[in-house]
């Protein structure tokens, strides 16, 4: 450290692990970071990504000023012009072609960011179109779909009590490169660990022999997409064997029947085939999880993006309760954030609706107030009333994310009259934006986990403020934001906190609450009031002013039971057999009959990587970071395929080729290539992404898979051919 350098803390919003860090910072550069020790959750663990947050923030190519498509060409253009452009066009084109003439595409950094979760909302609410769509339908809508009928509220996620459960199920996942996921838990791998210490169980079912994997008691190499009749078949289990027992939620279930039911054709051996796993080991798996003195069963993007994920989330949730491990302690639990409502007292709800309106190309179903992405291309293609003409992307890349990049590709070129990218990198998508508005780096922005805490294995509350001042010429997030709402509202030239201040008047209202508490709120911006206002009406007895008092966080305890009062439901209970999983299980019954398919398709994650942004960090790049085609030996004898060799890999949306890696990690019959990568697009300003490409593994994809409850893309499980390539 030299003599002006200092240290600030900062919240890591690299993966949903949260970690607390310690950044070293020389004038107004971040050298280093590490873990900060005294961080009440994350206490000093850190991961590759997190150590390279002074290289990521510093990144040359992150654009530094909007840019503003003049005569066809983006060029740097002020903020003013940037927000005028948009006022200009937005509102007009609503005024021609009606709020449905608009679109909104809400990438997975929203989640990461304060702004992300402040404003989005009321974005929506001001352009009250239906076209919205996230990467929710490319990753968890399952699991929300599932919790909404379960519970009544898509938002209660029940996560594994990591540090107290006796035996994990865990599904399709693979925490030691991802960090976790809907399961907040720094240091995720360390937390593993202490559970085979204290002499605790790990199951880990996943076609591939992963980290995670390799740290466990017991691994299941299952045939890809056959996990929810795996479940089936262990819930068939306990009830036949007598070994269910949901203990304290016994009284607040109902559809134990109809469920018990249901499940009578899914026995281990009539799923045996289609799983490639033997009946035997079925029947132990239930048992083992019924015998456990708590269990906790959990899954992830193994689990939801396939064909049949809504099902497999819902039966991951149903062993849960069967087992009586559903919010007891060492199961899983419902965290409770220090930004969620105050609890009310138990009583029935709204319940949860699917299908409350349709997509007008192919009427897919919403799902908690989405489409499906993978049905982005067809709403702007396609002619008619209620087409896309403006689309505003923030934080997206969904020609890499999303399948069939091609075709989406075309779509934003030919198909858009006007398109925003909210993003700080000129990428694959952004380079089709009339306006780009690039969010300074994280170093600039305060930071607070509005949607992770939700998910969090221990409550507990952190705030930090940005590490170093906003450069002169950068616009918070925040700002950018409230700014783009105003603009596409006919509001524009309006201050910024105007739209803080009709978020905080709303949340008062909603909350019963008297509205002088606007005048006593704390806080330098309007997100800090924004949090203050939360906290004051949540759960804890909290300010802003406290979190401020305590900047390595404030631990609010163990996670406790929760039910009845999160209960949502019609009927106030837990409904076990709701009636679009009823309608949906014949598919899976069928599914299990169905001859499988010679070859399929999973991806994989790096633990230096993230979904398609992080490949322009040259610190993280190289070693076993890289886009190869993962087969098993026996297929590349099969195939002819040499280790390093190149691979022609085809199915229904396109084909790509890709380098052949041969490794017994993968099961055979199945090949694995990692997403986000195929970097080769012209027009793009990712100098360090583009001069190793990658392919992208999603142009494999059509768009037509996909799990028709959620709308989620399969992602996993797809049939392919492989090739040499000539
Ligand atoms: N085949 C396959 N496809 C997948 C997956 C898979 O497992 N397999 N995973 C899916 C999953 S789980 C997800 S979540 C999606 C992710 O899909 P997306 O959300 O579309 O992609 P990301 O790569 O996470 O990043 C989105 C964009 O955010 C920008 N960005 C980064 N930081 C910030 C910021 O602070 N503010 C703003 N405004 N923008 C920022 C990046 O530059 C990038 O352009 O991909 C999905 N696609
Ligand atoms: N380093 C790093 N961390 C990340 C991300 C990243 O890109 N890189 N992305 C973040 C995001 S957006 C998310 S959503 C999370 C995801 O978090 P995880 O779900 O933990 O991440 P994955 O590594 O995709 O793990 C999914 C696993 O499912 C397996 N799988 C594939 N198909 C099947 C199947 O049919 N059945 C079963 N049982 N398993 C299957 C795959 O082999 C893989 O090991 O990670 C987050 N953290
Ligand atoms: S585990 Fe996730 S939150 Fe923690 S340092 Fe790594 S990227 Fe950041
Ligand atoms: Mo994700």
């Amino acid at each position: 450290m030299s003599a002006d350098s200092r240290t600030a803390l900062r919240i890591c919003p690299l993966c949903e692990a949260t970690c607390g860090l310690t950044l070293t910072i020389e004038g107004t550069s971040v050298t280093g970071a590490r873990g900060d020790r005294d961080d009440v959750f994350s206490q000093g663990f850190i991961c590759p990504k997190g150590a390279a947050f002074g290289g990521l923030d510093a990144d040359p190519d992150r654009l530094r000023t909007p840019l503003v498509r003049r005569d066809g060409v983006l060029r740097e253009a002020s903020w003013e012009e940037a927000f005028d452009t948009i006022a200009a066009r937005v509102p007009a084109l609503i005024e021609e072609y009606g709020p449905r003439s608009t679109g909104v595409v809400l990438g997975n950094p929203n989640v990461h960011t304060m702004a992300g979760a402040l404003y989005p909302p009321l974005l929506l609410r001001t352009l009250r179109t239906p076209n919205v769509f996230s990467a929710s339908t490319l990753d968890q809508m399952p699991k929300h779909v599932a919790s909404g009928l379960l519970f009544g509220d898509a938002h209660a996620i029940a996560v594994p009590d990591l540090d107290r459960t006796g035996h994990l199920l865990l599904i399709g996942a693979n925490p030691l490169e991802s960090n976790g996921s809907l399961c907040t838990a720094p240091d995720f791998p360390g937390r593993l660990k202490a559970l085979r210490r204290r002499g605790g169980t790990l199951t880990v079912i996943d076609p591939r022999r992963t980290r995670t994997a390799r740290l466990a008691d017991r691994h299941l190499a299952i045939r890809p997409g056959a996990d929810a009749l795996l479940l089936a078949a262990v819930a068939h289990v306990l009830v036949e064997e007598k070994l269910a027992d949901p203990g304290a939620l016994t009284d607040h279930l109902e559809g134990l029947g109809e469920l018990t039911e249901a499940l009578k054709e899914f026995t281990p051996e009539a799923v045996t085939t289609a799983c490639d796993v033997d009946a035997a080991t079925i029947r132990t798996l239930a048992r083992e999880l019924a015998a456990a003195p708590t269990a906790a069963v959990y899954g992830r993007i193994g689990s939801c993006t396939v064909e049949h994920g809504t099902l497999a989330s819902w039966l991951i949730d149903v062993l849960n309760i069967l087992t009586g491990n559903l919010d007891r302690p060492g199961g899983a639990l419902f965290p409770l954030s220090a930004t969620a409502r105050a609890p009310r007292p138990a009583a029935p709800g709204k319940g949860f609706a699917l299908g409350r309106w349709a997509s007008r190309v192919s009427g897919h179903p919403e799902a908690k107030g989405e489409f499906p992405l993978a049905a982005l291309s067809e709403e702007i293609e396609t002619p008619g009333d209620g087409r896309i003409r403006a689309l505003l992307v923030l934080a997206a890349n969904p020609v890499l994310s999303a399948p069939d990049g091609d075709r989406l590709d075309r779509a934003l070129a030919e198909g858009l009259d006007f398109m925003v990218s909210v993003d700080p990198y000129l990428n694959e998508t952004s380079r089709h934006a009339d306006v780009v508005l690039p969010p300074p780096p994280p170093s600039q922005s305060a930071h607070f986990d509005f949607a992770f805490n939700s998910f969090a294995v221990r409550n507990q509350v952190r705030y930090t403020r940005p590490a170093v001042p906003l450069e002169p010429d950068r616009m918070d997030e925040s700002e950018i934001l409230a700014r783009l709402v105003l603009a596409v509202g006919g509001m524009h030239g309006a201050p910024a906190h105007t739209v803080d201040d009709l978020a905080i008047g709303a949340a008062l209202a909603a909350a019963g609450a008297p509205e002088e508490l606007a005048g006593e709120l704390s806080g330098t911006t309007g997100p800090e009031r924004r949090l203050d206002l939360m906290l004051r009406l949540g759960p804890y007895d909290l300010t802003l002013d406290r979190l401020l008092d305590h900047p390595h966080g404030i631990d609010l305890g163990p996670l406790e039971p929760r039910v009845p009062q999160l209960l949502k439901t019609r009927s106030g209970r837990i409904e076990l057999f709701p009636a679009p999983v009823a309608a949906d299980l014949p598919r899976l019954l069928r599914a299990m009959h169905r001859e499988p398919a010679g070859l399929v398709l999973v991806g994989r994650r790096h633990l230096r990587s993230n979904n398609s942004w992080m490949h322009n960090v040259a610190a993280l790049r190289g070693g076993s970071n890289v886009c190869t085609l993962q087969v098993h030996p026996e297929d590349a004898a099969r195939i002819g395929l040499l280790d390093g060799a190149t691979a022609r890999i085809r199915a229904a949306g396109g084909e790509v080729e890709a380098p052949v890696e041969i490794t017994d990690a993968v099961r055979a019959g199945v090949v694995s290539l990692p997403h986000g990568w195929g970097h080769s697009r012209p027009g793009t300003r990712m100098s360090v992404a583009s001069a190793v490409p990658g392919v992208n593994v999603n142009q494999l994809l059509d768009g037509t898979l996909l799990d028709p409850l959620s709308g989620t893309a399969v992602l996993n499980a797809v049939p392919v051919s492989v090739t040499p390539a000539s």
